[in-house]
């Protein structure tokens, strides 16, 4: 039987800057159920990288211990992956210092996130979302993984790990695991339902399906949803000059496994309302469960609890072995106690 310790590793993270939607499940949360028994797999809530933004404390907190809760609705068990809190193991945040050190101002300047988020936020545009991606190389790195499943657009940040890992490596010997990107084929990049030109996102309510969302709400917003004004009016792929029906079509195909050569087929000679009925349908019932699930474990504070407490346990122990190391490597004296 194969061991604990011969499983490859996983690790991923989302911010709760704000409610999981559609595209955080299918870009990356349903990813990481599927891989749970293949992998030694840690997941977290990345609420460090979320005060790049301003956030009212209160709500940051409840959706944290959320985030959690949906997670495990999702079908992240707890027993198989390490759910934690990102701020309960202060060593990201030592080792995100260090990583600060050996990842260059133009390195940062190139990161697509930040010139979006700095439009967006052009009145805070703080340190910390410039040097955002050297924390999130710490967090990949404590865990010496070899894959990180995310969506289409952290692949940036991804290969920018990777880099430091190899500068690092190379002037100090191995000490981390060089990491790959694992992103689905299908559900890497969902688009807003308002605008499928721009990709589904927390800060455009409209456009975005919340997991949380009653079934009547999702089933008016794939409703409205935005398709195309070509006058062919048929379900085809084509993302250049169909970008609403391919939209659409990548979710269907998602949520039902089907290819989309098989949804092709499944609507020929179908008006657009009654195809985008059926995808509205099919999400809902993808959501029903999880949203039910994630009531209930909302209500269950005290097992959320235990779950967080457990997790941080399993990481930190992780996470101080390679601070450790890292440490040594440096140049730091080593603490007497611990
Ligand atoms: P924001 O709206 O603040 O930019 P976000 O909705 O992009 O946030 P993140 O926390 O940045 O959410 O992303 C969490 C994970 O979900 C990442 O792996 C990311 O790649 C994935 N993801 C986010 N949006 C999409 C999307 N529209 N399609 C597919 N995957 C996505
Ligand atoms: N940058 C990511 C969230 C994130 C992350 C990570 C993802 C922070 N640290 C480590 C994977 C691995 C985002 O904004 N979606």
């Amino acid at each position: 039987m194969e061991s604990a310790e011969a499983k490859k590793v996983m690790l991923s993270g989302i911010q709760p800057s704000g409610e999981l939607h559609l595209g955080n499940y299918l870009g990356a949360v349903k990813n990481w159920v599927a891989l749970a028994d293949a992998f030694d797999c840690y997941y977290f809530m990345a609420d460090m990288h979320t005060i790049t933004v301003r956030q009212e404390p209160k709500e940051l907190r409840r959706r944290t211990t959320e985030q959690l809760a949906e997670y495990i609705a999702c079908g992240l068990d707890p027993e198989k992956n390490t759910l934690f809190i990102q701020s309960h193991v202060h060593e990201h945040a030592e080792l995100g210092w260090i990583l600060n050190c050996y990842t260059m101002f133009g390195e940062l300047s190139r990161m697509t996130q930040f010139k979006d988020k700095s439009a967006k936020h052009a009145n805070n545009i703080n340190g910390g979302l410039f040097t955002y991606p050297a924390l999130m190389a710490a967090d990949i790195l404590l865990y010496q993984p070899d894959y990180v499943p995310v969506g289409e657009d952290q692949k940036q940040h991804c290969e920018l790990t990777r880099d430091i890992a190899i500068r690092f490596n190379n002037l100090y010997g191995e000490t981390f695991k060089v990491p790959e990107p694992y992103i689905p084929k299908t559900g890497a990049r969902i688009m807003s339902l308002s605008d499928p030109t721009s990709k589904m996102s927390k800060s455009d309510p409209a456009g975005c399906v919340f997991i949380m969302d009653r079934p009547e709400d999702v089933a008016r917003k794939f409703k409205r949803a935005v398709t195309d004004s070509d006058t062919e009016r048929c379900v085809r792929f084509d993302p250049e000059n169909k970008p609403g029906v391919s939209n659409l079509m990548n979710i269907y195909s998602a949520v039902t496994g089907r290819s989309l050569d098989r949804v092709e087929k499944e609507f020929e000679g179908q008006g657009y309302g009654v195809f985008k009925a059926a995808v509205g349908d099919a999400v809902v019932e993808t959501l029903r469960p999880i949203r039910e699930q994630a009531g209930r474990l909302i209500a269950d504070k005290a097992y959320i609890k235990q779950v967080y407490t457990d997790g941080d346990l399993k990481a930190s122990r992780v996470a101080r072995r390679t601070l450790r190391k890292v440490y040594r490597k440096v140049g730091f004296v080593e603490k007497p106690f611990e």
